[in-house]
């Protein structure tokens, strides 16, 4: 099947959007085999007319809205469901598309309108749509329902992987009691975590766009449309600065538009006039069809090159070094629901700190975070939610299968965003593991096929010597926690097991490093000199004597440090290393800073003046 574009949805003269975001119904199926709605058919109404319903905010993760245990540990099927008034114009007009689309719900999500189903989707973190002009069409008059399902069960052959475990000792555990496991520790957050909405397009449309940058001299922008509905059509493509002045134009499907002069995209603190944006305005007109249709989609362009050396990590031909951090997605009460003050916020502080960059750890973002991105500069690796691949059967031909989707969903969402430097198809997989290599040489040959034009890397926790999926990427990254994990509370190991570390990675790839995790944990306000675990000292000094090493080798081939973690996060219990969450954050949950932010500020800002 060929794929699709998923285009981010954008207003223009031809398109019109509808957000659906605010108060739906919700239940969850608490029925033991948690089938009851699917038995019961509770897409075919109101849900509220099949049983009690409550309030749920859309978007957001509905664990932590309610007092209620139950649903903030719930495992299964949840039902959303509301009306909606469509324009009457969109269903008047059969020229018109009604899309309907979701830009995440985590995990499993089947949706229907007006109890038809109109699609199902396979995975967290990435958008998915469906036209339904036809089914609204079919009743004008009645309003639209729309009924969302989504189910948060994590199995071996998801992504990330999981597994529920049936407790069958009915003296130790109630009747039919069962548990998800998972190799990883940040919540489940379950839900629609990202704006549902409606948008329109006209039935000839601009279904995707690709754009490529080269630099010689001029700037170039090879881009590539591709439109539905048609199969002959005019396609005008005009490129204008944050003027507004045109500076390429070019008409075909595909074309390389020429920029002279070019403002290039260059990360923060490297430039004084960061994250440049072009205006790539793609003008469709349908040629020979007895109705005239037209079709605009704005993108915006960044003009910026990204290349790998043996030693070095290339931005428009210059050494990049990040300094930056690895977040979540992850807040008090919305959980990992989209939100606005939550995202602004964690931009200012990432400026204050003098972040250049950060992983998308441990799953695709949403697009309006790789947005503030492309705007402000900031360097993404962006991450698949291939987190927590332990065990073997996950290495299996089905889990395979599933990753290189995911890869395609991946690509396809993120490809165009300039920020966007580097894939990372995984964190911490058991790369020792015989089927290891295999699975990476294809995950990561498939993710190059798909685009050329970046790195591809995962980031390994395993043995250099012994690392099955390190021989097929562009950047070694690697995480590890001395005198945390191991040695804990023995800092002065440090220097000897980190220089080592690098001194065998790269003995062993001739790549460049990136260290792509460390940290300590510190509940904050906690004080001990001299410092011990769980101390702000203690997480000072750690990261002090990191920096010391990582300062040495970065005259070499170290190219990066991502600091675990930006903010704490919410964990499941079930390990008692984590009081209320993973306290590694140099902020707090709530944003308010630890010692080891300034330890962070001090050196980002120094490093943004030697190399920037
Ligand atoms: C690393 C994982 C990360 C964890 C971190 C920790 O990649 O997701 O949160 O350890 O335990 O191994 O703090």
């Amino acid at each position: 099947v060929p794929q699709r574009g998923m285009l981010f949805p954008r207003e223009s003269a031809s398109r019109e959007l509808k957000e659906l975001s605010g108060l739906w119904d919700f239940r969850a199926d608490q029925s033991p085999g948690r089938s009851l709605g699917f038995d019961s058919a509770w897409y075919k109404s109101r849900l509220a007319e099949t049983g009690p319903v409550i309030d749920m905010p859309v978007p957001a993760s509905y664990n932590d809205i309610t007092q209620d245990p139950k649903l903030r540990d719930f495992i299964g099927w949840v039902w959303y469901d509301r009306e909606v008034v469509v324009p009457a114009r969109w269903v008047a007009d059969k020229g018109t598309r009604v899309v309907l689309r979701v830009g995440s719900a985590h995990y499993y999500s089947v949706v229907w309108v007006n109890g038809v189903k109109v699609m199902e989707h396979n995975g967290g973190h990435l958008p998915f749509e469906a036209e339904i002009g036809d089914i609204i069409r079919e009743n004008p008059q009645a309003p639209c329902r729309i009924t969302i399902a989504v189910n948060n069960t994590l199995t071996l052959e998801t992504l990330p992987p999981g597994s529920i475990q049936h407790m069958d000792d009915t003296s130790k555990y109630p009747n039919g009691y069962f548990v998800q496991n998972t190799n990883f520790d940040f919540f489940n957050y379950a839900g629609i975590h990202r704006p549902v909405l409606l948008y329109t397009t006209p039935k000839v449309y601009v279904d995707d766009i690709t754009v490529v940058c080269f630099l010689c001299i001029s700037g170039l922008v090879s881009y590539k449309v591709s439109v539905l509905g048609a199969s002959t059509t005019n396609v005008k493509v005009t490129l204008t600065d944050k003027h507004g002045r045109c500076v390429a134009s070019s008409s075909g499907p595909s074309g390389v538009l020429k920029v002279t002069d070019v403002n290039l995209w260059w990360p923060y603190l490297m430039h004084d006039n960061p994250g440049y944006l072009y205006s790539m305005e793609v003008h469709m007109t349908t040629a020979d069809e007895s109705v005239a249709y037209e079709d605009i989609y704005t993108l915006p362009v960044g003009i910026r090159t990204v290349r790998v050396t043996s030693t070095q990590f290339l931005i428009n031909n210059k050494p990049f070094y990040f300094h930056g951090v690895n977040k979540h997605e992850d807040s008090d009460i919305r959980g990992k629901g989209l939100d606005w003050p939550l995202i602004v916020k964690d931009f200012n502080l990432l400026k204050w700190l003098g972040a250049n960059s950060f992983r998308t750890s441990h799953y695709p973002y949403a697009e309006e975070i790789l947005q503030m991105c492309d705007r402000h500069g900031i360097v993404v690796i962006d991450e698949c939610p291939g987190v927590g691949i332990k065990d073997i059967r996950s290495f299996g031909n089905a889990s395979l299968a599933h990753h290189l989707d995911v890869m395609d969903e991946l690509v396809n969402r993120d490809k165009n965003h300039p920020s966007v430097v580097m894939w990372s198809v995984a964190n911490e997989p058991a790369a020792e593991m015989p089927p290891a290599g295999f699975y990476f040489k294809m995950l990561i040959s498939h993710t190059k096929a798909l685009d050329p034009t970046r790195p591809v890397t995962f980031i390994t926790d395993s043995n250099y010597a012994r690392d099955k999926g390190a021989p097929y990427v562009d950047v070694i990254c690697v995480n590890s926690y001395f005198s945390w994990y191991h040695d804990p509370g023995h800092v002065e190991v440090i220097p000897i097991q980190l220089t080592n570390q690098f001194e065998n990675w790269y003995g062993k790839y001739q790549k460049p490093i990136i260290q792509s995790e460390y940290g300590a944990d510190v509940v904050p306000g906690l004080h001990s000199d001299p410092p011990m675990m769980f101390t702000e000292e203690y997480q000072k000094i750690v990261l002090q004597s990191y920096h010391k090493v990582f300062d040495q080798k970065r005259k070499e081939y170290v190219v990066g440090e991502l600091i675990w973690n930006f903010a704490d996060f919410m964990t499941a219990q079930g390990s008692v290393t984590r009081v209320v969450g993973n306290k590694k954050g140099i902020f707090s949950r709530q944003r308010q800073p630890k010692a080891g932010a300034f330890i962070l500020k001090d050196r980002y800002w120094r490093l943004a003046n030697e190399t920037g």
